[in-house]
């Protein structure tokens, strides 16, 4: 208590003194603004020193540090999160408020840095807490964009994006190194010399850029370790000179200078679909580039050259292709800069990385045009051929002959370099992100080389880190269970088994009913300030919060909300128990259809929401902007989980556990981690419809899907669709919606409907009439959503890196 006490006065103190040292002013006289800065900058200065006594700890680490490459990483906002990590939340929340400020009014100030599209940056996110949690050593490596994903505005039921200077003000929470700044060099040409005997490759006439590396502090929930999270800014390496002003030669070095900085200024905004451009392409190697350097660095200096030891310090592992280049790059030292040859360098190389797969749909695998690659990166090209001719020439071996194989199998093909395929051949793990989507991999995708490489292909399913996702973001549900089962689920997620004693007791069910109540009513205030909508929470909020993607199937589920405005209009007795389906998604700004459906969802919401004959009974909110903090604040607040994607083409969904873990109840198809969460809850406790992967493959095989025999057999299914092109919903623009109508009904050439909209319609109809009838049962629904969470511990991130550090990365 005492030292509680002394905490509050010392934090209370440094808070007066940051705030007259930063702005001149007492607390009193600071605006809400300035008391925020100086707040981030007292916790960010403890932060700071919690880093310099973990180095001072770590000082003489000899073991194993894995360095997670990758061009995303979405981190959410830190404030909340490091008061956490600290262990000072009360403490400050209590000096707020004996200050008369509101703590949780300021925590809104800071900006969510958009490092990340969706699920693939989220995912690194929760991996560095858990890594900081479980305290292994671990560096986060990306880029420092200045812009990060778009920031969304909707206009008259259209997406329109604006840019994200999340910067723009500083970050208190970075630390500059400029003193560890690397030198990336682009373009060019590569000579080769003999020199004593032996070919020795030099890289001329390139332009090279400064990679500076800015860390932010990554700390732990009660652990000593604090990790970083490292991003490269892209800086002109001549400081452009006043000098040459008079000389004409101003403006060239201004452009020069723009153009490479260019390189780390804004985040490509596509998720799950690959753009080939050149920047994009120097964006990778850019930062894998300087990420590589700087590891090899740090291992000359602790362990000088020998580099058969390299792989027993250093892991690197591969978020998804994006980061492949670091293979050859690592090479490309090894081979010029240490003297090692081919074979020592690749021995190491294959020895180092670890690479995950993201995605399954072919069409987001990367691949990269040969002139591009070449022009921009001579000397890389060279060691991706060579890597590929070794790869092809034992491929010869193994199947001789086989040459079709062979060229399905290589890196390089029709003047194309596989992403992929480079980091299957060069990691010595290739992982998938949940069950039956590396059982799709190693079968299907990637069939022939789990033939070649069986001992490679793994499976790890993702995780979520329990720290923002419960103990932040649901603080009321955090606390009833803490006060059942003790605090240990937070660093113990499996402890959370022992909630599920508690299904059957009223006093639990009723407990969670009221928080869940309370934080609708929190959900509801903020629909009604964003949108103008008012929304019952004691309806049932039906959630469907992810990436704007066909695949994901938003609009298999506007559909059904149009279908049952229908039933409610034909059928004014029609029984349902009222309900709010809440949308949240940013579409890629160059994915029409994608913002298309965006425009559908507010179409038909405009329609439902401004009916009175219904009474309130169905509502339709799409929040704008959709981001971490935007998911903290609606995650609590929801009853349903909506996790419809075509089976087989969501590798995993990480939203699906965030939802489960606080008691949502999720309706879904059997894809991605939805398969074994629906085995962990039970399947009386989840809502399964629709095509399962292996039959929506065999249909893709057979092409004889016929979406138009289904519009035909189904009134209501007719209706909806027919509704879409007569005015229904959209009565001013009623060719709007026609090529999407034609798409499901018809086709474009290609199949008809292919990702299953009209098929799995009936299914999901059913499913939701389930979620209704269970609704109305307390007894039956609070259990289920206690279930859910006393299964949600295998989801936890801590149990994933748990998994990749034993298995794959070999931490100690
Ligand atoms: C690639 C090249 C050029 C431009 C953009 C891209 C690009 C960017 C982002 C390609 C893919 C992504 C993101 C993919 C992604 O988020 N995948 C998701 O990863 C999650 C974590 O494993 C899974 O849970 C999701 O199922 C998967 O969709």
């Amino acid at each position: 208590m005492n030292q509680k006490m002394d905490k509050k006065r010392i934090f209370r103190a440094a808070l007066e003194t940051k705030v007259q040292r930063m702005f001149g002013r007492s607390i009193r006289a600071a605006s809400k603004d300035q008391i925020y800065q100086a707040i981030t900058q007292v916790v960010s200065d403890l932060v700071k020193e919690q880093r310099a006594y973990s180095r001072e700890l770590m000082g003489n680490y000899d073991g194993k540090e894995v360095y997670y490459l990758s061009m995303e990483f979405l981190m959410g906002r830190a404030l909340s999160n490091n008061l956490i990590n600290l262990g000072i939340e009360d403490v400050v929340t209590e000096v707020c408020y004996e200050l008369d400020l509101d703590l949780e009014e300021l925590k809104e100030i800071e900006p969510d840095p958009g490092l990340g599209n969706g699920g693939l940056g989220r995912l690194a996110a929760c991996f560095l807490d858990s890594l900081a949690t479980l305290g292994y050593k671990a560096t986060g490596c990306g880029i420092r964009y200045e812009y990060g994903l778009f920031q969304q505005k909707i206009v008259d039921g259209y997406q329109v994006e604006i840019s994200d200077p999340w910067l723009e003000n500083g970050s208190s929470w970075e630390i500059a190194l400029p003193e560890e700044t690397e030198i990336v060099k682009f373009g060019g040409f590569v000579e080769a010399n003999e020199v004593d005997g032996r070919l020795v490759y030099e890289h001329k006439g390139y332009q090279s850029v400064r990679a500076v590396p800015y860390e932010m502090p990554i700390l732990g929930y009660e652990s000593d370790v604090v990790n970083s999270l490292r991003l490269w800014a892209a800086r002109a390496t001549k400081h452009f000179d006043m000098s040459l002003f008079g000389q004409g030669k101003y403006l060239d070095a201004l452009e020069e200078k723009e153009l490479a900085e260019v390189i780390s200024k804004v985040l490509y905004p596509d998720d799950n679909h690959p753009e080939g451009k050149a920047l994009r392409l120097k964006q990778q190697y850019f930062f894998v580039s300087a990420s590589v350097q700087s590891i090899v660095r740090r291992f000359r200096r602790q362990h000088g050259t020998d580099f058969a030891k390299f792989p027993d310090h250093v892991v690197i592992h591969i978020n998804d292709t994006h980061p492949a280049l670091a293979i050859p790059e690592l090479m490309r030292i090894l081979l010029d800069e240490d003297g090692l040859d081919w074979d020592q360098a690749w021995n190491v190389t294959k020895q180092t990385f670890a690479y995950t797969n993201h995605t399954i749909m072919e069409e987001a695998l990367e691949r990269w045009p040969e002139g591009l690659f070449r022009d921009l990166l001579p000397r890389l090209w060279d060691i991706v051929y060579e890597i590929n001719e070794r790869f092809c020439a034992s491929l010869w071996e193994r199947y001789p002959g086989d040459w079709d194989r062979i060229a399905r199998l290589s890196v390089i093909a029709h003047h194309e370099v596989k992403m992929a395929h480079l980091c299957i051949v060069g990691s010595f793990s290739v992982n998938g992100v949940a069950r039956l989507h590396s059982q799709i991999l190693r079968d299907e995708v990637f069939a022939e080389f789990a033939d070649f490489y069986p001992e490679k292909f793994t499976n790890v399913t993702n995780g979520v880190t329990f720290r923002r996702f419960l103990l932040k973001a649901n603080r009321g549900l955090a606390e009833l269970i803490t006060d059942r089962i003790g605090p240990g689920w937070i660093k113990h997620p499996e402890e959370l088994a022992n909630f599920l004693p508690y299904q059957d007791d009223k006093g639990t069910q009723e407990a969670l009913a009221a928080i869940r109540h309370n934080n609708k009513i929190a959900l509801a205030k903020y629909i009604a300030d964003h949108n103008h909508i008012q929304v019952d929470p004691s309806s049932i909020f039906d959630v469907q919060i992810k990436r704007l993607h066909e695949y994901k199937r938003q609009l298999l589920n506007i559909l059904h909300v149009l279908y049952l405005y229908n039933r409610l209009l034909e059928d004014p007795s029609f029984d349902l128990h009222p309900r709010t389906f809440i949308f949240g998604a940013k579409a890629a700004p160059g994915y029409g259809m994608a913002k298309l459906i965006i425009k559908l969802i507010h179409d038909v919401g405009e329609r439902i929401n401004n009916d009175p004959t219904i009474h309130g009974k169905l509502k339709v909110v799409f929040l704008e902007n959709y981001r971490v903090s935007l998911a903290e604040a609606i995650i609590p607040a929801s009853d349903v989980s909506e996790q419809i994607s075509t089976a087989g083409k969501e590798a995993s969904g990480t939203g699906n556990m965030k939802f489960m873990l606080n008691g949502a109840l999720t309706i879904g198809t059997l894809d991605g981690a939805n398969v074994e969460i629906a085995q962990a809850v039970g399947e009386e406790n989840i809502f399964i419809f629709g095509l399962r992967a292996e039959e929506t493959s065999r249909y893709y095989g057979e092409q004889n899907y016929r979406p138009y025999d289904l519009y035909l057999a189904d009134p209501y299914l007719k209706q909806v669709l027919d509704q879409l092109v007569d005015g229904f919903v959209n009565a001013q623009k009623l060719a709007l919606y026609q090529d999407l109508r034609h798409g499901l009904l018809h086709g474009w050439g290609g199949m008809a409907d292919p990702y299953f909209i009209l098929q799995d319609f009936a299914a999901y109809r059913e499913a939701h009439e389930q979620i209704d009838a269970q609704y109305r049962q307390p007894d039956i629904w609070w259990k289920k959503a206690i279930i859910n969470i006393g299964h949600a511990g295998y989801f936890s991130s801590d149990r994933t890196i748990e998994e990749y550090s034993q298995r794959i990365w070999k931490l100690r």
